[in-house]
């Protein structure tokens, strides 16, 4: 079994850091791939990270995590509440998926509160700004470890 994962986030994500901070933090994306990769040293497994501003992208990139990835982590940024091809790409590649939101979603606007990874999702972690990615490591690795 692969002792790595994959971390992916989706649209606009690469902007982290640099606008709305009061809404997203001031930490930059390569900041946050950065500590993931730092936290899961520390856990005894490999982190890869990938960025897309495209879903297509993003589906091709789960597919091709099987037999490569023991699990993945995502913030698939705006189309978590849209995106039934994101969703299917989870269900069909069937590794354990932790969902991660620097916001919480479920306090915002109502069309945040529908996610369609949480309904493949092993977890969700969100509302703790991007610290949300460094709990999802943790999440995942005690998932992959078999504890509850
Ligand atoms: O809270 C999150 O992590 C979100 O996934 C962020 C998405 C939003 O559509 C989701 O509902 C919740 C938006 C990502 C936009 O990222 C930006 C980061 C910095 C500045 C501007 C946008």
């Amino acid at each position: 079994m692969s002792r790595s994962i994959l971390v992916l986030n989706g649209p606009n994500l690469n902007l982290l850091g640099t606008r709305q901070p009061e809404v997203y933090g001031r930490t930059t994306l390569p900041e946050v791939e950065r500590d993931c990769i730092a936290k899961g040293k520390e856990l005894g497994i490999e982190v890869e990270c990938r960025q897309s501003n495209h879903e297509g992208t993003l589906v091709d990139w789960i597919h091709e995590a099987k037999g490569k990835h023991a699990g993945i982590i995502i913030n698939a940024g705006a189309y978590t509440h849209t995106s039934i091809a994101i969703m299917d790409a989870f269900n069909s590649v069937e590794l354990p998926v932790v969902e991660v939101h620097c916001s919480n979603i479920h306090k915002r606007e109502e069309y945040r509160h529908l996610s369609y990874v949480s309904k493949v999702a092993v977890g969700s972690v969100v509302g703790f700004g991007t610290f949300s990615y460094i709990l999802a490591v943790e999440a995942l690795a005690n998932h992959l470890a078999g504890r509850k």
